[in-house]
């Protein structure tokens, strides 16, 4: 391990024991959910992962230290401090370690950390991709280019519909990353279980893409793969009613001329407000359910 990583005790003792270890992210407790939702949320999805049999690696840069597990105090920390966190991505990571600084890793930073630590399966709730207007604005979230490099397998609830699904599914072919629809032949598109647009693969058991990940592995191939898995129905959204709210979100970002990283995080919130506690209890949910399907596919590894 690099001098910059701090594995927890118990990260390190099931490492250590070939136990199977779940990865989250940091960037959805700061800049994906308001305080305290967020920090609640981040302790229920530590406890299903111990419920489904694997260990959470929460993964977070505090003080210019890489943490690949938090302690409870930690999580409370990082959900209140919230935006005030940098949110961090590839580029940022040296950055704010060499300056000694607190990161909210993302989907990308948090498969580097995740790699460096031996950890190859990670939850979260939704990725990044190819933003609408992506052939003028170049908006195309590092996380894609991850997927192509990074040895990690994530499970995520499809993409939020403020990307262009059908970009960002062109962008991971291209990269050569498998993608798999959990239980579903139609790419999930994170509130809604269906976006209508096929997914490549599909998969109806946790033993199957353990398979098929080992098999990559095995074979030498770099990169990750990508399972994506549908909200459970009685959590799923009117699409109409979501995509009205997405669609007003863009047209307000536009105008108030955001971008870079600022845009997800802005449209993130906005969809929020927009739809009220409605959205954020859908977000919840799904992150859960992600985190037992990663915790059962890790436990079959
Ligand atoms: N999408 C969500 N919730 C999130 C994110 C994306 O529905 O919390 C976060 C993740 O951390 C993801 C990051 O890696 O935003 C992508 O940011 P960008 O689009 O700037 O690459
Ligand atoms: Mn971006």
């Amino acid at each position: 391990m690099n001098r910059f990583v701090d594995l927890s005790p118990e990260v390190q003792e099931a490492l250590a024991n070939g136990k199977p270890v779940v990865a989250l992210e940091s960037t959805i407790i700061s800049h994906g959910m308001p305080y305290p939702k967020n920090v609640e949320t981040a302790v229920a999805v530590e406890n299903v992962i111990r419920e489904n049999g694997a260990v959470p690696a929460t993964i977070a840069i505090i003080g210019g230290r890489i943490k690949v597990g938090l302690t409870p105090d930690e999580l409370e920390y990082f959900g209140k401090k919230g935006l005030a966190i940098t949110k961090t991505s590839r580029r940022d990571i040296p950055v704010i370690v060499g300056k000694g600084e607190d990161g909210a890793t993302t989907v990308s930073a948090t498969m580097i950390i995740a790699a460096m630590a031996g950890i190859g399966v990670f939850a979260t709730g939704g990725i990044g991709g190819v933003h609408r207007g992506a052939e003028t604005t170049m908006d195309i979230s590092a996380d894609l280019d991850e997927f192509a490099q990074t040895p990690v397998l994530v499970v995520c609830a499809g993409a939020k519909a403020i990307l262009d699904l059908n970009l960002t599914m062109e962008y991971l072919e291209t990269k050569g990353v498998p993608v798999f629809g959990y239980q579903t032949d139609d790419l999930p598109a994170f509130y809604s279980r269906k976006s209508g647009i096929k997914v490549p693969n599909r998969a109806d058991s946790p033993e199957e893409l353990a398979k098929v990940w080992n098999t990559k592995r095995e074979l030498g191939l770099a990169g990750g793969m990508l399972v994506t898995n549908p909200i459970p129905e009685q959590y799923s959204m009117d699409s109409d009613k979501i995509n009205a709210a997405i669609d007003e979100a863009i047209e307000a970002m536009n105008q108030a001329g955001i971008k870079g990283k600022e845009a997800t995080p802005f449209l993130l919130d906005k969809v929020q407000k927009l739809t009220g506690g409605e959205s954020l209890e859908s977000n919840i949910q799904l992150v859960l359910n992600n985190a037992k399907l990663a915790a059962q596919i890790a436990a079959n590894l």
